[in-house]
This record gives C-alpha cells, sequence and structure tokens, in this order.
C-alpha cells in the first residue's frame, strides 16, 4: 500500500449499509443463533445438543463484542491516547458466555430468545469450559483489571501467553489423594479468540551476542520461533469499550535457516522440550515457588519479546519520535515473571534504535511499573546465570552492565548518593546485586524489576509496608521512599456481585432505586444500603437470597458428587490454593478438635449446637507433598465424620474437586462465613476474602493482607479475627527452633488432635506423620501459636450466629461497605497515579 489510495475502496455507501450493529431485540437475536447454526456450525434444529446451542450462542454473542471491539481498537488509533499494558503470565478469565450478556445488558433477551429455540439459558451457561490460564489469586487479579479497564474506559490491553492446557484438572484418588489431569480446554473450540494469524513475530533464543562500538551488540544465531496472536475481546460493563487480550501461541517458523545453527546449538534444537510449540503449550501449576527449568524462562522471554515487539509496532505508527515512547506507553509488571521486558526494551533502544545507554535507561526507567505479589522467600524468581547466559546471551551482557551502570560506574548519579550515604558499605552492594553469588551465581529478577521500573508496588497496605522494610529495604535507603507505594487489590463486582448472585443484585438495585449500571460501576453507592438494617422486610429478603444461594451451592453438591448437604447449617468455606501458609491445616484440625467436643458431649448438650457444614477446595502443586497430604488429610476426616451418626447433623465436612471460577461462583454466595487464616505478614492480600464479604459472608480470618483493610471497611465488629500479629513472627519461629516446647505443653488441645490422626482414626496414622512433624518439629507457620485463639475465634462465631436476625445485619453491613474493594478503584489507582493514562469512551 501507498497509502494513497482511496478509502475505502468501492463505494462508501455499500460499505455502511453492509455493516452490522449490534442486536438488541429478541427476534435478531434468535436469528443470528439460527443462522449460525446452519453456517458456522453446519448443523439444524434437529441435530442441536445443549453444546451446540451454547455455541451458535456463543457465535452470536461474539459477533456483538467484535462490532464494539473493531469500534474500540479504531477509536484508539485515532485518537492515540497513551496507553497502559498489563504484562500477566496468568489470565485466570473463568467463562466469558455470561458476562459477555451482561456487560452488554443482553441477558434477558438472550435469555428469551434461547427459551424460544427450546434451549433453557442455565443449560447453555453449564456447556462453557473455563479459561483457566492461571493458578489464583494473582491470575484471577489480572482478569478483574481487565474488567475494570474495558468498564472505566481506558485504553489498557493485556498480554499474555495462549497455554493449550490451562490449570489441571484436580482429581481424588479413592484414597485422598489428588490426582492431576491435562486441561484440553480449547478442544470444543473457543468461541471468545480470534486468530490473528498476520500478527506474527520472530523470537531468538540462543546464539551468540557479539559486541560492537558504542555499547551495542549484535545477537545473531540460535533458534528462531515464531509468535501468533490470538485476540480475547474484553468488554466493559454498559459500555462500547471492549478492550483486547493478546495471547501468543508459539510456532515453529517456516523457512527455518539451518545455516544459523551452530553445532552446538543442534542437540538442543532436537530436544523435544525445544521444540517451538512446545512454549505455549502448558501453564506451570507452581504457585509461589520458581521453577528453575529452560522452558518457563523460555515462556517469559517468548512472551515478553513479542508483546514488547507489538507495543513498538503500534508506537511507531503514530510516527513520534522513541524518545517519546514513555509519554504513549506503560508497561505493568504482574510480579516479576515479565521481568525480562527490562533488558529487552534496553536491547530493542540500544541494538535497534542505536540510541545511548543513558538515554535507553531514561525511556525504560519511565515506562515500566512493577507489582510485588508476595514477599515468601521460596517466590522470589532468581534464574541462574549460565542458564541465562546460554539462552539469552544479549540479555546477560545488558543485565551485567544495568548492574555496573547503577551502582558500580563512577559516573553514576546512584553511586554518588551511595557513596554519600553508605561510603564503603560493600555487604550493602553485595546484597542489592542483581546477581547473587554462589554456585551457580543467581539473576534477582525483583531487583532488576525493582531498579528498572518507575515505582514499585505491593498490593494492600501491610504486605506494601513488608515490601519496603523487607525484602527491598535496600532499595528504599538507596532510591527513596516516594518510588515505594500500595495499591490495595480489587475485584469486579460484576463478576463477583451481579454474575454470581444475581438475586442480591436485583435487590441491591431495587432498594437502592437506581439501576445495577449505576452502583456496579461506583460500588461506594452500597453504602446507601446501611440504612435497610433497620428494615425487617429488608432483612428477611437478603436472609432468604442467602438461603436461596446454599441451596443452590447443595444442589450442585447433589448433582455433581452424589452428596446431600444440610442447608440448615451454618456454610464456612476455605477455598484457595492449597499452601503451609494458607493453614488449611489448621482448619481441618480446628474441625477435627470440633467433632472431638461434639463426641465428648451428651445427646442434651449435643440440641444447643448450631449445626455445620464445611467445604473446602483448592489445588495442590503436583510436586508439593505436604499440600497433597493435607488434602488426603482434609478427605479422610471427612469420610470418617460424615458417617458419624452421633455427630453427622452437626458437622459434615466436604472437599470439593477441581476447584475454579466458576465452583467458586457458586460457593461464595453461599457463605456465611469464610477462612482467611495465613500465618501474619505472609498472605500478600488475598481477593476471596473480598468477593465473600461482597457477597453478605462475615470473616474469619488472621490479622493479615487486605484482612486488615476489609475489617477497617466493614467494621472490627463484623469480623472474627485472631492469632498472632506480623512483628511477633520472626520472634516465634525463633523460639520454636532454639527454645523448642513439646505440642503437649504448649497446646494441650492441638497435641490431643495430633494424636487422634497419629493414632489412626482418620485412616492410617502413620501415612500422616510427615504432615503432622511440620508442626511437632520447627513448625514454620505458627499453628501451635494460633490454634487456641483460632478455636476461640470460632467459638465466637457459634455465639453471633445463634442471633440471626443480628448475623443478618452485620452481613448486610458488610457488603455496603465493601465499595473500596471494587477493582475499578484499584484500576483507576494505577491509571492515574501511575500510568498517567485517561478515559477513551467510544461514542
Ligand atoms: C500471589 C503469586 C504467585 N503472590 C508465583 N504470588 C507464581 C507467585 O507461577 N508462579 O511462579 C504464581 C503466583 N501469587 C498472590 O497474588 C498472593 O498470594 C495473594 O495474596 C494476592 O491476593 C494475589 C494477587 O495479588
Amino acid at each position: 500500500a501507498t497509502g494513497k489510495e482511496k478509502w475505502p475502496r468501492g463505494d462508501e455507501k455499500v460499505w455502511k449499509e453492509g455493516l452490522r450493529g449490534v442486536d438488541t431485540d429478541v427476534t435478531s437475536i434468535t436469528k443470528s443463533i439460527v443462522n449460525h447454526v446452519q453456517t458456522s456450525l453446519a448443523r439444524q434444529a434437529y441435530n442441536l445438543d445443549d453444546l451446540g446451542a451454547y455455541q451458535a450462542a456463543a457465535l452470536s454473542v461474539r459477533d456483538d463484542l467484535i462490532v464494539n471491539w473493531n469500534e474500540t481498537q479504531l477509536h484508539y488509533s485515532r485518537k492515540e491516547p497513551k496507553r497502559a499494558y498489563y504484562l500477566s503470565l496468568e489470565f485466570l478469565m473463568g467463562r466469558t458466555f455470561d458476562n459477555a450478556l451482561l456487560n452488554l445488558g443482553l441477558k434477558e433477551q438472550y435469555r428469551d430468545g434461547v427459551k424460544a429455540l427450546g434451549f433453557s439459558m442455565e443449560d447453555l451457561l453449564e456447556q462453557e469450559r473455563d479459561a483457566a490460564l492461571g493458578n489464583g489469586g494473582l491470575g484471577r487479579l489480572a482478569a478483574c483489571y481487565l474488567d475494570s479497564s474495558a468498564s472505566q474506559e481506558l485504553p489498557v490491553w493485556g498480554y499474555g501467553l495462549r497455554y493449550k492446557y490451562g490449570i489441571f484438572q484436580q482429581l481424588i484418588s479413592p484414597e485422598g489423594q489428588q490426582l492431576e489431569a491435562p486441561d484440553p480446554w480449547l478442544d470444543n473450540q473457543n468461541p471468545w479468540e480470534l486468530p490473528r494469524l498476520d500478527v506474527t513475530y520472530d523470537v531468538r533464543f540462543y546464539g551468540t551476542a557479539e559486541r560492537l562500538e558504542d555499547g551495542r551488540a549484535s545477537w545473531h544465531g540460535g533458534q528462531e520461533v515464531l509468535a501468533v496472536a490470538y485476540d480475547v475481546m474484553v468488554p466493559g460493563c454498559y459500555t462500547k469499550n471492549t478492550n483486547n487480550l493478546r495471547l501468543w501461541e508459539s510456532k515453529p517458523k517456516r523457512g527455518f535457516d539451518l545455516n544459523s545453527f551452530n553445532a552446538g546449538d543442534y542437540e538442543h534444537a532436537i530436544e523435544s522440550s525445544n521444540s517451538a510449540a512446545a512454549i505455549t503449550s502448558v501453564l506451570y501449576p507452581n504457585d509461589h515457588t520458581t521453577c528453575k527449568l529452560e522452558l518457563r524462562l523460555k515462556q517469559q522471554y517468548f512472551w515478553t519479546a513479542a508483546s514488547l515487539a507489538d507495543m513498538i509496532r503500534r508506537f511507531k505508527n503514530i510516527g513520534k519520535p522513541i524518545s517519546e515512547f514513555p509519554d504513549y506507553v506503560a508497561i505493568q509488571l504482574n510480579d516479576t515473571h515479565p521481568t525480562l521486558a527490562i533488558p529487552e526494551l534496553m536491547r530493542i533502544l540500544i541494538d535497534d534504535e542505536e540510541l545511548p545507554w543513558g538515554a535507553a535507561w531514561q525511556i525504560v526507567t519511565n515506562t515500566i511499573f512493577y507489582t510485588n505479589h508476595t514477599v515468601l522467600p521460596e517466590a522470589l524468581e532468581k534464574w541462574p546465570v549460565p542458564l541465562m547466559e546460554h539462552l539469552l546471551p544479549r540479555h546477560m551482557q545488558i543485565i551485567y552492565d544495568i548492574n555496573l551502570y547503577v551502582f558500580k560506574s563512577p559516573i553514576s548519579f546512584f553511586l554518588q548518593a551511595v557513596e554519600k550515604k553508605f561510603p564503603g558499605d560493600r555487604d550493602r552492594l553485595a546484597r542489592m546485586s542483581l546477581i547473587e553469588e554462589g554456585f551457580p551465581k543467581q539473576v534477582r529478577m525483583a531487583h532488576l524489576a525493582c531498579i528498572g521500573s518507575r515505582k514499585v508496588n505491593g498490593v494492600a497496605e501491610l504486605h506494601s509496608e513488608l515490601v519496603r522494610t523487607t525484602i527491598l529495604k535496600d532499595f528504599v535507603e538507596f532510591e527513596g521512599l516516594s518510588k515505594f507505594s500500595n495499591v490495595t487489590n480489587g475485584i469486579t463486582p460484576r463478576r463477583w456481585l451481579d454474575q454470581c448472585n444475581p438475586e442480591l443484585a436485583a435487590l441491591i438495585s431495587k432498594s437502592l432505586k437506581v439501576d445495577k449500571s449505576v452502583w456496579l460501576k461506583d460500588l461506594e453507592k452500597l453504602k446507601d444500603l446501611l440504612p435497610f438494617v433497620e428494615d425487617k422486610a429488608f432483612r428477611e429478603e437478603w436472609a432468604a437470597i442467602k438461603q436461596r444461594n446454599k441451596e443452590r451451592l447443595a444442589h450442585h453438591v447433589q448433582t455433581t458428587l452424589g452428596l446431600t448437604v444440610n442447608t440448615n447449617a451454618m456454610f464456612d468455606v476455605q477455598i484457595k490454593r492449597l499452601h503451609e501458609y494458607k493453614r488449611q491445616t489448621l482448619n481441618i484440625l480446628g474441625v477435627i478438635h470440633r467433632y472431638l467436643t461434639l463426641k465428648a458431649m451428651s445427646a442434651e448438650e449435643r440440641k444447643k449446637v448450631n449445626p455445620r457444614v464445611v467445604f473446602f477446595a483448592g489445588k495442590a502443586a503436583p510436586a508439593y507433598f505436604i499440600a497433597k497430604l493435607t488434602i488426603r488429610l482434609i478427605v479422610n476426616a471427612a469420610r470418617v465424620i460424615n458417617a458419624d451418626p452421633d455427630t453427622r447433623d452437626l458437622l459434615t465436612v466436604y472437599f470439593l474437586p477441581d476447584y475454579s471460577v466458576s465452583l467458586a461462583e457458586v460457593l461464595i454466595p453461599a457463605s456465611d462465613i469464610s477462612q482467611h487464616i495465613s500465618t501474619a505478614g505472609t498472605e500478600a492480600s488475598g481477593t476471596s476474602n473480598m468477593k465473600f464479604c461482597l457477597n453478605g459472608g462475615l470473616l474469619v480470618g488472621t490479622v493479615d493482607g487486605a484482612n486488615i483493610e476489609i475489617a477497617e471497611a466493614v467494621g472490627e465488629s463484623n469480623v472474627f479475627f485472631f492469632g498472632h500479629l506480623t512483628p511477633a513472627v520472626e520472634d516465634l519461629r525463633y523460639q520454636h527452633i532454639y527454645h523448642p516446647v513439646p505440642v503437649e505443653e504448649k497446646c494441650p488441645a492441638l497435641a490431643k488432635v495430633l494424636n487422634t490422626v497419629s493414632e489412626g482414626r482418620f485412616g492410617d496414622g502413620g501415612v500422616y506423620e510427615p504432615l503432622l512433624n511440620t508442626i511437632r518439629q520447627g513448625d514454620h507457620y505458627l499453628l501451635t501459636d494460633d490454634f487456641d485463639s483460632y478455636i476461640g475465634a470460632l467459638a465466637m462465631v457459634d455465639q453471633a450466629y445463634l442471633d440471626k436476625d443480628e448475623w443478618v445485619k452485620k452481613s448486610i453491613r458488610t457488603t455496603a461497605n465493601m465499595g473500596k474493594f471494587s477493582s475499578d478503584r484499584a484500576i483507576l489507582e494505577y491509571a492515574e497515579s501511575f500510568w498517567n493514562i485517561e478515559p477513551a469512551k467510544v461514542p
């Protein structure tokens, strides 16, 4: 194209007449669905099952999304606003169909249309597989932030990987062991993505980097693979703005240049893990433990390189000088996984754009932002230098150069500052260096992310303070406090209230006398529910909705597991990844304690006890032995407890297999109480805590993460706190190691529970010894310190639940005060204080 052609080609009127809009009436909708049955699916009314009907309806909604998506991209291209890019290795999107219908405001019309065609909306919604391209909170946060960006009309794109297999499917064996099966989520086709086979980039690995003059280098040889774009439409709520999530798939490059392969690289080229398609094959299922596999590093580079190349191409289209890159682009790193964006952008600016080092560094450090999500040492990413040198030789050079430039160069501004402040402090330099000494040496990705970024933030007040005072303390002293801030996480009220709890959403709209499109985008409006605390009829409706949500969950358990759940009981829920720091073990040991207490009661005493159903769900990393053993204990304890005629009316326990976003949508609205009981200082934020409270569930928790801010918002009288506080943790751990006290002495109630397990009350006790020993020896997560106060907090919950009316008041107050935790608030903080971007509403 010369750029001088007439646009559009042909007759503009003909083009305009051909354009489709968004269908909003039932007749057009059924027409469109039937059309897709007939043509896209090549099927007919007489051979259409629920899956086919879902696919046709989804394709019809997708047409609407495409219309809006196209308009949005055109609008952004014309307006040229500064854009932000959210780089995340995980996007835990869940299902799309229902969410898209609600955001488009077409749920009712589609319900009617589908019904007219002889299907039920509920059945069709169940046909969709979750897009489970994430492990847990970090990935779901990314999904919530995309929803909020689109809903707030912000020009934000997500960049991630299109894994062929998402998080593994969890099966539970008859012995109670977790088994893992692959999640082939793309097998039935995915109507929510647009393959962009024309949007591709070459990504290089291995090869050699030769230094040239002016700090530049030439990186050549090695292996090149192709990154292909798949676009996922992200509709905003009641707006045309429909943003993009671009996921990369790896493919072998055609026209492969065998000559560029030197003998040393040949071996790697034929390794199966080295095949191009392997790169985006599977999501790594470890959360909070870093693996040092070459393929994982390849994923990280493949994705950051393709994403940056795409951003540079888009930026170049607007024809501005490269020095203005930070005026048009902000890049948010979701944890350290995309930290290679820093040396990669340096490489592009220095080697391709031929900028001097200082100018390049200026651009990088004005463009990139870094969010930390954990202070657990085992989760901090470090890559062996030999692996980096082999896979990414040019990037390793750049990292060494950054290290010199920032910390040691005599011309460096930073060195002068360091020298002035800490003369001759060699230990400090060793602590701060990007390279950790050892065998092998390792690159500290959090340090690289920190010094290469404009801002660094944690995800809740306490966590951000811990980032400043522990893992990045030296950097705060070095660079000043102002670079380090906090953005407390949020959740989208569209999925986590309107979609998962439609009856509650309807009651809120009716009572506030405002359309849900208003309060869903301005969640502080929930405050206006407070006066209804005193309205008896409202309270009754509120309680009745909770009851129906409990019945919906019971129905789900009945149909999927064949188990009957007592819906007259209090529903107590803990759902999250299995991890020692999250202390599911504390919960199950507490359940066993309750069971033993009930067993010891007389029939008369038992009559006064309120029945309780305890739900667990969550996946363990496949190689995490202790976490898997916890699942086994939960499953086997449940089996014994649920079968005991003395207690089963008062206490039952369920481990629901294969936790997912969709399962969370059923569990959360049904909970009376949920547990967020991490050892103080270990859970960076937590986000399910927000989801439960938004749905009127109360919270039992430690003084940790966002629990603290939730309590501040809803009032401490509406949460049940227990356990030691963060400042005490370090000291308690020291005591465990140097002045150990036997559990029998320190916490007799817990000792009794541990012994009951050891003695084989829940199947072969020997099996659980390794788990029990983590408590008896070392007790890193302080179960022996917190057990008594935990049991005390649960007793307070029982006490409070006796007064049902007061409980409902607490529930209403909780929901009403959760406005702060909308991800709209969080994303606007990023947009305003970090990225400096503004809304760009599509007219
Ligand atoms: C969180 C992770 C995480 N923090 C490494 N860190 C991973 C680390 O695959 N990996 O290598 C995957 C995930 N995830 C969670 O982030 C925190 O534990 C939560 O407290 C927090 O709410 C969530 C979102 O900020």
